[in-house]
């Protein structure tokens, strides 16, 4: 089986989630984009999404999917469905390689519950090895550099054609590598503390909710 057919058989399963009649929150990245395929089967029996980013929006909308902004939503969205980079065995989770994250902990935090789609590669013991990604203001990615360095990783700058990557939300992204996280909730809070950062990559204080991980064997499910 390849690793398209894995994150297929998780997008599969994930329509199992599917309210009827409600809207929901849907994610960025590959795996969310098979999801968004076969969500389009079943379009009319939702009542719209929430996207977390401008490519997802735009993929929903080519599905003639609706796609609500969301601030015109009042009630919280009973499930959000994403992937990860990395995810460990609580549903603590490494976001952002994409580089969606502040939306995608946005939509997270609105969501009653969040199901994270992933081929089983991503399950690991220890967070750390997918290089941490921050989104920064830009004035500060400097200044922010030098605190993620101090907290044992070492923070780049991500480019994109030879130039700073800017999200959806016109910020830059530092990526820091070499960290190992055993206390995942803890440095979730200390990075989001620091003046400049908008969002850390780290799903932690609020993560998964159920996991659905591709194997050879089928889909399993961590809750
Ligand atoms: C989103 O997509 C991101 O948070 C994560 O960076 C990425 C995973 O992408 P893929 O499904 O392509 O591996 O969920």
């Amino acid at each position: 089986m390849s690793q398209d057919d894995l994150k297929l058989s998780v997008a599969r399963a994930a329509v199992n989630y599917v309210p009827e009649g409600k809207i929901i929150g849907v994610g960025t990245g590959s795996t969310a984009n098979f999801f968004i395929d076969e969500l389009a089967r079943i379009k009319d029996r939702i009542a719209g999404t929430v996207a977390s980013s401008k490519a997802t929006a735009e993929r929903l909308v080519s599905h003639g999917i609706r796609v609500f902004d969301l601030n015109d939503i009042h009630d919280s969205i009973p499930v959000y469905i994403d992937g990860a980079d990395e995810i460990s065995g609580t549903g603590a989770m490494i976001k952002g390689g994409g580089g969606a994250l502040t939306r995608e902990k946005i939509i997270a935090s609105a969501s009653d519950r969040f199901i994270c789609i992933a081929d089983e590669s991503k399950l690991v013991t220890t967070l750390g090895k997918f290089p941490l990604p921050v989104e920064v203001i830009p004035m500060a990615h400097e200044l922010i550099a030098r605190k993620l360095d101090a907290l044992g990783g070492q923070a780049r700058l991500r480019l994109k054609d030879g130039k700073p990557f800017i999200t959806d939300n016109g910020n830059v992204i530092l990526d820091i590598s070499g960290l190992q996280i055993a206390r995942p909730e803890e440095l979730e809070r200390i990075i989001n503390n620091m003046a400049g950062v908008v969002t850390v990559g780290l799903f932690a204080q609020r993560g998964a909710n159920v996991c659905l991980l591709g194997s050879p064997d089928g889909v399993k499910v961590l809750e």
